[in-house]
């Protein structure tokens, strides 16, 4: 017994290796592992055997099957697809429906910055950048918002192990974009036209309109003789030709920001009487412009800093902040 199966795998070996074409491959397959090939007979004819041998010469035919399927295998990979189609073995129905390719989209978030840049971008507005870690003094110091200050309880922050900084300073994920007025001040002399997008993060809890991480547009306008009139008409025009909607209603509250005076807070409303806070505002504190080298006796300015995902949110009439961040495809397919 363990003699014909010493016999039949080498025999099989040599058959499978042999094969010079994909045909000769599928007949050796079929003569030496097809359901009435010569192992399948080796194994009817194990209940011929005594009992105490059948085990032994099963696990051997088992072995020798494995090895013969391997090779068979291999043999199989080296044939191309062409050549096994040319005899038929793999058809190929053209008339069958092929399989769709999902393409891909832009984000909600991606498209409203688009959108925002565009309008800034038209009336007059460079884009800048800003760091996502931050310095206190950037973040807060250069703000008119020192250490001691109570409104720092309004950016509840993430502070990070102090790294390689110069000084040791400080460092945190910003909790706003406007670090970007002073940075960008301190390198661009007045008149200034900017707005600077990007990712910000506060350590609170989440709700329907609450991310602990999110996205701000901050713009800034600095020149001589600039007024909260002209604040009022850049912001208004933004919403205006943002929202293409005559029902959107902006009301200006007044508030309080250690770096602007005075100050407001943007609410818009799409007409229910529910209103959505969008943006923080005002005219750039004297304190915030000396900071940053610019001469506040010459030079005014207003900035503002607006939520891009509750830009979105309206837009979009999305009730959930949330759904932004959980890449669940049937929310962003909508869009
Ligand atoms: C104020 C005056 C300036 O001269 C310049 C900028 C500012 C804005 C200020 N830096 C700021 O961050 N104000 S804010 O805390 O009120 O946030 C601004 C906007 O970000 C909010 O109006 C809201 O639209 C959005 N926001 C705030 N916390 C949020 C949030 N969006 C989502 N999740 C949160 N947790």
């Amino acid at each position: 017994m363990g003699t014909d199966l010493e016999k039949i795998k080498e025999e099989g070996l040599l058959a499978i290796s042999g094969a010079q074409d994909f045909l000769f491959l599928e007949e050796a397959g079929r003569r030496y592992l097809g359901k009435k090939g010569v192992i399948a007979d080796f194994f009817d004819g194990l209940k011929d055997l005594p009992a105490e041998e059948r085990r032994a010469a099963g696990q051997k035919a088992n072995a020798v099957k494995i090895t013969l399927q391997e090779a068979y295998d291999k043999k199989r990979a080296q044939f191309t697809i062409e050549e096994r189609q040319k005899i038929g073995a793999e058809k190929i129905d053209v008339t069958m429906p092929g399989q769709a390719v999902e393409s891909g989209r832009l984000h909600p978030l991606t498209l409203v910055l688009r959108e925002a840049e565009n309008i800034f971008k038209s009336m007059g507005f460079e884009v800048a950048f800003g760091p996502e870690v931050e310095t206190e003094w950037y973040n807060f110091d250069a703000l008119n918002i020192p250490e001691w200050h109570p409104a720092r309880d309004m950016w509840d922050t993430f502070w990070l192990k102090q790294g390689n900084t110069k000084n040791k300073e400080k460092i945190l994920l910003r909790t706003h974009t406007s670090p970007v007025q002073v940075r960008y001040m301190e390198k661009h002399k007045p008149p200034i036209r900017i707005i600077a997008p990007g990712k910000v993060f506060r350590y609170e809890a989440t709700d329907a309109s609450h991310e602990i991480q999110f996205h701000q547009v901050e713009g800034l306008m600095v020149d001589e003789n600039i007024s909260v009139a002209n604040f009022k008409a850049i912001v208004e025009t933004f919403f205006q030709r943002f929202f293409d909607n005559k029902n959107i209603k902006i009301r200006l509250r007044p508030s309080y920001f250690p770096f602007t005076e005075p100050s407001f807070e943007i609410d818009v409303s799409r007409g229910e009487g529910k209103w959505l806070e969008l943006a923080g505002a005002g005219m750039v504190h004297p304190k915030v412009l000396t900071a940053a080298g610019v001469d506040s006796s010459k030079w005014q300015g207003f900035a503002f800093g607006m939520g891009l995902d509750r830009l979105a949110m309206i837009k979009y009439k999305i009730n959930d902040i949330r759904l932004f961040y959980q890449n669940d495809l049937r929310f962003l397919n909508q869009f």
